[in-house]
């Protein structure tokens, strides 16, 4: 009962899944990457079925990229920098509209890439918000500046309306079962340099490869 594992369940853990991205010459190792989503997906589950649809999303997301890294194509899909020169190599990758590959790992991590840009504009409104901050308009706002441009018109609205759903900024900070505010604000200014270091390093790689844009 009081002990469940859910009730165990820390947005620390899951923030510092991110911490393990990265192996000693900066790639990023694609089990942790998804791991870390997973748990971002568990954590986003707890706040309500308001959700669902954009779990769902991100879960199908995860799967396909599970997939290829368990399929006998596996080893090529160990880091990221791995993953997009062994789809380029193998033309495995639809550049211009989807056709032949509409689920290559290399478009599919790009939806979850630009998700994580929202969620570290998301999370340092959070660390440097006040008590009478809303959730809903930093969700927004974070939205708005990432994700939002690459969604149509009716997901953008799905999604406007779903943000009004978030609990208040500190039933989101007892749901993220870190501690204290101020626990919770210490917690976020070690994680955020994190997924900051694995997004840049996965927007260079991307942009390097003209790979930004991929549909
Ligand atoms: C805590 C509050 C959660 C707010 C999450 C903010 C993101 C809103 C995203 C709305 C996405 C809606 C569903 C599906 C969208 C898909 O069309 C796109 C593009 O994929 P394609 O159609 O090209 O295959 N999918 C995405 O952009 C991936 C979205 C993943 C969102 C994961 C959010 C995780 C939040 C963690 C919470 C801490």
């Amino acid at each position: 009962m009081a002990n469940s594992v859910e009730e165990k369940f820390s947005l620390r853990e899951v923030l510092d899944t991110f911490s393990l991205c990265l192996s000693e010459n900066k790639e990023v190792y694609v089990q942790h990457y998804v791991e870390g989503w997973r748990g971002l997906v568990r954590f986003m589950n707890s706040l309500g079925s308001v959700f669902s649809f954009i779990s769902k999303d991100a879960v199908n997301k995860i799967e396909i990229l599970v997939n290829f890294l368990n399929g006998e194509n596996g080893a090529h899909y160990v880091t990221i920098q791995s993953m997009v020169k062994y789809e380029l190599d193998n033309e495995l990758v639809d550049l211009t509209r989807r056709d032949k590959h509409p689920e290559s790992g290399c478009r599919t991590l790009l939806r979850l890439h630009r998700a994580l840009r929202w969620l570290e504009l998301f999370l340092e409104r959070l660390r440097t918000s006040s008590e009478d901050s809303k959730t809903s308009v930093m969700c927004s706002e974070a939205y708005n500046e990432s994700l939002a441009q690459h969604h149509a018109w009716i997901i953008r609205k799905a999604a406007g309306t779903a943000f009004w759903a978030l609990p208040g900024r500190q039933t989101f900070f007892d749901v993220m079962n870190v501690g204290t505010p101020e626990q919770v604000v210490a917690m976020l200014g070690n994680a955020l340099p994190l997924i900051s270091e694995v997004y840049n390093i996965t927007e260079n790689l991307y942009a390097q490869h003209d790979l930004l844009q991929l549909p």
